[in-house]
Formats: C-alpha cells, sequence, structure tokens
C-alpha cells in the first residue's frame, strides 16, 4: 500500500484548482483528490488532468454532515492521504464593522474555520497512523496584519495561522510536516466572490499592478513538498513585489 493520495480542498478555481494542475505534473505517482461545491468544475479539471488520477468529490465544507459522509464513504482509503492542502475559503464583504452582514461573517468563519478543522479533524488520525503526512493550510497576509474593513476575514486567517502553529506542536514526533503559505493579493475569483459577482469592482482590486497568480502559489506549494523528508518550511509570505503589506499597493 502506498501513501499516495494528494487532497486539496476548494479546487474549482484559482489556487486550489492551479495546485492540482502543479501537483500532478510534479507528482505523477500520486492521486489527486479535488473537492468543491461545483460538480461540473471539478469534473472538467478531472477531464483536463487524468481521469484515471484524479478523483473529485462534491460538497459543501462547511457543512459537517457532507464532511462526514466524505469521510466515511472513503474511509478505507484514507490512511493513503499524505498531503492535505486546505485551501477552500473566501472572504466575504468589504463593509465597515457595524454594516456588516452577519451572514458573510457566518459564512467566512464556517468555511476558513470550521471546514478547515472538520477535514483536518478527519484525516489527521490517518496520518499519525501512518506517522506520514503533510499538510499545508492557505493562510493568508489577511492574518497577520489587519486592513480597515478586514474585520471577520481577517480574524479567520489569524485563526488558521493559530490552527497551523497549534497543528505543528500536536503532531510533534509522528513525522507530519505542518505549513502555512500566507499569500498577498492573488489574481484569482477571490474579489468577485468578495464582491458577491459585481465585476467592475472585482476587477479594480487587480488594477494598475501585477499581483500573484494562482500558479505562483501553486509553484511555492509544490516546492514545500519536495523538500526533503527532514525539513519542514513552517511558513512562507510571498507578496506581489508591487504590496510592501495589506494597505500599500503601488499602483501604475
Ligand atoms: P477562489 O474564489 O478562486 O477559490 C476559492 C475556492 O474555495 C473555490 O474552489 C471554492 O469552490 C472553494 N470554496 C469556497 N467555499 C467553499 C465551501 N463552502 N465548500 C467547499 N469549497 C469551497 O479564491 P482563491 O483561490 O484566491 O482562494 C483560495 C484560498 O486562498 C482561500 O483560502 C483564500 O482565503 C486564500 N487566499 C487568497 C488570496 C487572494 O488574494 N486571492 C490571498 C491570500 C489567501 P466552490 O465555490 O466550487 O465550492
Ligand atoms: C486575501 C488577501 O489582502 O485581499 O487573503 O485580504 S487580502
Amino acid at each position: 500500500m502506498k501513501n499516495n493520495i494528494i487532497l486539496i480542498t476548494g479546487a474549482t478555481s484559482g489556487i486550489g484548482k492551479a495546485t492540482a494542475q502543479q501537483l500532478a505534473k510534479d507528482f505523477p505517482k500520486h492521486e489527486i483528490w479535488l473537492t468543491g461545491r461545483r460538480k461540473e468544475r471539478l469534473q472538467l479539471l478531472q477531464q483536463e488532468i487524468s481521469t484515471d488520477r484524479v478523483r473529485t468529490f462534491c460538497f459543501d465544507i462547511r457543512n459537517r454532515n457532507e464532511v462526514e459522509h466524505f469521510l466515511s464513504e472513503n474511509r478505507e482509503e484514507l490512511n493513503r492521504v499524505s498531503i492535505l492542502v486546505n485551501n477552500a475559503g473566501l472572504a466575504l464583504g468589504l463593509d465597515s464593522f457595524a454594516e456588516a452582514s452577519l451572514d458573510d461573517w457566518e459564512q467566512m468563519i464556517d468555511t476558513n474555520v470550521k471546514g478547515l478543522l472538520y477535514i483536518t479533524r478527519g484525516i489527521l488520525p490517518y496520518m499519525e497512523e501512518q506517522k506520514n503526512g503533510h499538510i499545508i493550510n492557505i493562510g493568508s497576509i489577511a492574518g497577520r496584519a489587519v486592513y480597515p474593513k478586514g474585520h471577520v476575514y481577517n480574524a479567520t486567517k489569524f485563526a488558521v495561522r493559530a490552527l497551523t502553529e497549534a497543528l505543528r506542536i500536536d503532531t510533534l514526533g509522528k513525522n507530519i510536516r505542518v505549513s502555512s503559505i500566507d499569500p498577498g493579493m492573488v489574481e484569482t475569483e477571490f474579489a468577485l466572490v468578495r464582491f458577491k459577482g459585481e465585476e467592475e469592482k472585482a476587477k479594480s482590486v487587480y488594477q494598475g499592478f501585477n499581483a500573484l497568480q494562482a500558479e505562483d502559489i501553486a509553484e511555492t506549494i509544490s516546492w514545500c513538498l519536495s523538500r526533503p523528508a527532514h525539513v519542514n518550511i513552517q511558513e512562507i509570505l510571498i507578496m506581489p513585489t508591487d504590496q510592501a503589506t495589506p494597505r500599500d499597493v503601488f499602483r501604475k
């Protein structure tokens, strides 16, 4: 039996999708398991990469029953998951604390924090049993510095940072690597989701400067994974050259 499954959450778009494409190339002997809510996109990506090596699982990571169903349906194989990329996540809204929507807040907390917990709690016991695993959490510059109207999105990414550190401590001695990749602005569907489909607003986020691309993050993830087994890249803060902090962006 080989420990050769890579599980990537939120692979229908952006960083998750680019990571699936990159890791499929760089880890040709691994199976790739992809999750997300948009079934058609998962199927298209599966066809694009390989119908033999890729499996797709359509569920909402916020829904504990759906996550548990995924885990129990595949329990015979979960001991083969050696790499988990906790990527699924989103920001919703950019409104002042007093005006923001409670629904947006709940969705961010349920996805970015609770969803990550449901999946990690489901997979980690198998990794511990195997004494083998690498968990990559996608954090953010937003988990290191708060910006105006970022409040709850910032809080969720600060939480991801705390959970990454906690995981590293609690898995010590079990041969499990835990890494956090914390990007600045990456040009994905992130802004479109944040602004609920308002295309002009979303475009303006990435206008006038060279934002990071999803492929930049995917390559970084692949590099972390391919370090020798005794090396754990604990965290990487990766920013566009034209972005110094969440608030300082040089636009032409
Ligand atoms: P995208 O919107 O392009 O991709 C987000 C992915 O998350 C999609 O595949 C989406 O799939 C999935 N997702 C969202 N909600 C759920 C859910 N409830 N259940 C299952 N899957 C879900 O954004 P990015 O690629 O930019 O974001 C990926 C990660 O990177 C996020 O954690 C984000 O916070 C982080 N990040 C992004 C930055 C950026 O500037 N873009 C910078 C720093 C960090 P589907 O909708 O099909 O369910
Ligand atoms: C996404 C980066 O700066 O838009 O995590 O919050 S930012």
